[in-house]
């Protein structure tokens, strides 16, 4: 066994009460991700009360049901956070009342949080981390969180487009197929089935998306637009990953008015440049080729538009493109 799996192992063990959380705007892979290891410490461990926090997304309730921490349980519990880099979006749980935090993710680290950290950002996401620590350590694995593992993987690999799907990816998805018996078509349906009102929505991004000359896609899509298309401002990030694959565009960057926020949720995808830091000027960040911010206004939007434009410029020149 590997010497930092023994010693997550081994803490989880010392503790009674486990808080498990993820980041804010909990996705597939940080909802699988985060059930999983509920079902797979319940499971090894019955005596032990395990609690998933943050908001709850209703089209995601598949993977579990959240739960809120309170007074007592804080007293005495372990906090265990997957699928995110920083204190400040971790949902639903106040970091600094744990005595002892474990860390799996799979992001470029920001905060470092305890002595009891697996970051690979070689890894395609936190459940395929997860997998991997739960086979090293020889723990069961119930058939739910092996569905939930493998819902993580795939949405965050793109179906295993991206380049985090790698040899120990695919290793992982196998076991789940051979040793815990789970349906991959079953669980596509339960991730990938979606209304005619988003399908409309990709349509109108794909008839609107301005193209710069060096590679940028981008659009603003205003509450108006939303309200005509029936959806609402989270519904984009789902289809976020469609825009890959497309000759004109090395990035693509969707900014939506979210007038119950008062912000502009930004999103970005690349295929090429690295864009994180350019998002961490605007309090946001994320993935190198996968992030994101919130802007005050559509006009910090132009902005991000310009600096994309350049480093898409630069990327181009580079690799004589
Ligand atoms: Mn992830």
């Amino acid at each position: 066994m590997n010497k930092m799996n023994e010693k997550i192992l081994n803490l989880i063990k010392k503790y009674n009460n486990i808080v498990i959380a993820r980041h804010i705007g909990g996705d597939p892979d940080a909802l699988g991700s985060t059930f999983a290891l509920k079902e797979i410490i319940e499971e090894n461990f019955p005596d032990k009360k395990v609690k998933v926090v943050g908001a709850s997304i209703a089209r995601f309730k598949m993977f579990g049901t959240h739960e809120k921490v309170d007074d007592e349980t804080y007293k005495d519990a372990l906090l265990i956070a997957l699928d995110v880099p920083d204190i400040k979006r971790i949902d639903g749980v106040d970091f600094y009342k744990f005595k002892d935090v474990i860390k799996m993710d799979h992001h470029p680290e920001i905060d470092k949080f305890s002595d009891y950290e697996i970051v690979d950002e070689n890894a395609s996401s936190a459940s395929e981390i997860l997998a991997t620590w739960c086979y090293d350590c020889g723990l069961k694995m119930p058939k739910h969180a092996a569905e939930n593992i493998f819902m993580g993987i795939v949405a965050d690999t793109n179906r295993f487009l991206f380049q985090g799907a790698g040899l120990n990816t695919f290793k992982v998805v196998v076991r789940l197929i051979e040793d815990e018996h789970i349906n991959p078509t079953e669980l596509y349906a339960l991730l990938y089935n979606r209304s005619i009102s988003e399908v409309r929505l990709e349509g109108f991004i794909s008839e609107n998306m301005k193209v710069t000359k060096n590679g940028v896609g981008y659009i603003k899509i205003t509450d108006k637009d939303l309200k005509d298309l029936n959806v609402d401002s989270a519904s984009v990030g789902s289809i976020m990953n469609n825009y890959n694959f497309i000759e004109e565009l090395l990035t693509w960057v969707i900014f939506t008015e979210d007038l119950k926020n008062n912000v502009i949720r930004t999103s970005a995808r690349s295929r090429g440049p690295v864009i994180n830091k350019l998002f961490e000027q605007y309090n946001g960040g994320g993935h190198m080729y996968a992030c994101g911010a919130k802007l005050k206004s559509f006009s910090e939007a132009d902005e991000i538009v310009d600096k994309l434009e350049e480093v898409c410029k630069t990327y181009k020149e580079e690799n004589e493109i």
